[in-house]
């Protein structure tokens, strides 16, 4: 009999245990936004602390614990490092401005495009981010969800910059990828950048219409914009300081004497 009741005693000991380790464990799992569940298996979840392990995983490997399948997300994160020739100041990029201050708050330069094509057929777009933020530092940052894991082409536009591509595809399965176009000309696709200042490179400006080209049709652009003393957060205002004139002809010209154009694999 004694040994029956401690034989229970110990049964409940147990599943309170249990329980209790359930509850602990689920309290450690965090939505990093927009979790899902389903038949009890939970995705895009972030988990913090003991005993779950944060693992970072190809393809959506699984991790079990307590009856539940938690499956961590494989969205990568994309850290551009890049200066655009018509707002570099020797040190970083210029805030652009409008006809009554800063196009934009805080420590952003300017937007930029980002695309990422297909290593095998460049002109098909895979995943593309409009309107990311450029800082004065030339960092951008963008999300790549799990659905575009894989090796692609990482692609810059900007209003009036010429197109520019990474020097080979970048592989997205999961975690954090860093690309610098800042560092060396042979970082963008036909070593396409323009050498700023001692060991600093950027992106072509210039490009106004965004035909790929930097040309007479540039030139014409930015020349009438100028002679119509034209003001504000404007395509063809290269330095981006609220004003189309000779200094950004000077930037145009240039450009367009030496022949610059899109470059694409
Ligand atoms: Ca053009
Ligand atoms: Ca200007």
């Amino acid at each position: 009999m004694k040994t029956i009741r401690l034989f229970t005693v110990m049964i409940l000991v147990l599943s309170f245990t249990l329980i209790m380790a359930q509850t602990t464990n689920q309290s450690q799992v965090a939505s990093s936004g927009g979790g899902t569940s389903s038949g009890g298996i939970y995705s895009n979840f972030a988990v913090v602390g003991e005993p779950f392990v944060a693992y970072h995983t190809v393809g959506g490997a699984y991790q079990s614990n307590d009856g539940f399948i938690y499956r961590l997300s494989d969205a990568t994160i994309l850290n551009l490092t890049l200066y655009l020739e018509g707002l570099f100041n020797g040190a970083g990029l210029n805030k652009t401005q409008n006809t009554t201050g800063n196009q934009f708050p805080d420590l952003v330069a300017d937007k930029i495009n980002i695309e990422l094509h297909n290593p095998l057929n460049y002109p098909t777009i895979a995943y593309s981010a409009a309107n990311v933020s450029l800082s004065t530092t030339g960092q951008a940052s963008i999300n790549i969800p799990e659905s575009t894991s894989g090796s692609y082409y990482v692609t810059v536009k900007h209003r009036n910059s010429l197109e520019t591509v990474s020097a080979q595809p970048v592989n997205f399965s999961g975690g954090t990828k860093a690309y610098n176009f800042t560092n060396s000309a042979i970082q963008a696709y036909g070593n396409n950048l323009k050498l700023l200042a001692s060991g600093i490179y950027g992106i072509y400006a210039g490009d106004a219409n965004a035909d790929g080209l930097i040309n007479s049709t540039d030139v014409n652009l930015i020349s009438t914009s100028a002679t119509n003393f034209n003001i504000g957060y404007l395509t063809n205002d290269l330095n981006g300081d609220g004003i189309v004139d000779a200094l950004d002809l000077i930037v145009v010209d240039n450009n367009a004497a030496n022949f610059k154009m899109k470059i694409t694999p």
